[in-house]
């Protein structure tokens, strides 16, 4: 059960430390308007790019999943992202476009590939997996490095996260909320999305703030509320006063991500799931 996915995530240090050492030309230059678009998992990423790379002073940066990308909104660049480079909605995106386009894919020269202008090939991050991991923040690394320089501690949390404890309150937790903000928003809907996935639970994201707005009604004990990257301050007094367990770390926020990716698979076996395999789900989603 669950080999290639847990191999995969326990790879993630050693496949981030040698896209660290890539040399990667081609992403947009600052100053440049820029839409980074994906669908499901690569959506995530191109949500938590976007919002680094304008932080960063780098220059407008709009996230879409594909079908809602804004027809007659001006970009000069669109940076796609999908490992399998055959998800239609991409395909159908970059073929209608006339603005210069990007391809970022584990899988070179295909179908998407042939309506982009440029493509960046991470084919050793690649995955036997239909559930995204090391693939997903294996990209989102190079995009992050490209803002951000050295990366090198957070390689060293990713090894720190492969041997933290996963508690077994969290394993058996009957819902989990993950919240994040600013970039760190992208990873807490893709933490949702993974324990969706892989194990079939109900989980919910949204950005921190928002939590106070709703989503709180629901916190109780034996539920999981889980903070990608700073806590809002506030945040902890209103999870304490519900009863749920808050959940928070010191390690770098896609380090946090890989612990998570770990849970999920504790969760899918708990439940006799095999995360290999997981319902309805297929590697791309071609139309
Ligand atoms: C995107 C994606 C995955 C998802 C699923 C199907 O694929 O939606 O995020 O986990 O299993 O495909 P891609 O465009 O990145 O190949």
């Amino acid at each position: 059960m669950t080999q290639n996915t847990t191999r995969e995530i326990a790879s993630q240090p050693e496949v981030w430390r040698r896209a660290l050492d890539l040399e990667v030309a081609g992403l947009p230059a600052p100053g440049e308007r820029v839409a980074v678009v994906g669908c499901g998992t690569s959506w995530f990423m191109a949500q938590s790019y976007a919002v680094l790379r304008e932080r960063a002073g780098h220059g407008l940066t709009d996230a879409f999943t594909a079908t809602e990308f804004p027809a007659g909104r001006d970009y000069d660049r669109i940076v796609t992202i999908s490992r399998s480079g055959t998800t239609t909605e991409i395909i159908d995106l970059l073929a209608a476009t006339t603005t210069p386009s990007l391809l970022i894919t584990a899988v070179g020269g295909g179908p998407a590939a042939a309506h982009a202008d440029a493509e960046i090939v991470l084919d050793f991050a690649d995955e036997e997996s239909v559930v995204q991991t090391r693939f997903a923040t294996t990209a989102l690394l190079v995009l992050r490095a490209s803002i951000e320089g050295d990366l090198g501690a957070v390689v060293a949390d990713a090894e720190a996260a492969l041997t933290a404890p996963v508690k077994d309150s969290w394993v058996a937790a009957d819902q989990i909320t993950f919240l994040g903000t600013g970039w760190t928003i992208g990873l807490a809907h893709e933490a949702a999305l993974k324990l969706r996935e892989s194990s079939q639970s109900w989980t919910e994201s949204y950005p921190a703030m928002e939590y106070r707005h709703g989503p709180v009604a629901i916190a109780q004990p034996g539920r999981v509320v889980w903070v990608f990257g700073e806590v809002p301050s506030g945040l902890a007094d209103d999870v304490a006063a519900t009863g749920a367990e808050l959940v928070t770390s010191d390690l770098d926020p896609m380090a946090h991500l890989v612990l998570l990716h770990r849970l999920a698979v504790a969760r899918a076996e708990a439940r006799g799931l095999d995360p290999d395999r997981p319902r309805s789900l297929s590697r791309s989603v071609i139309l």
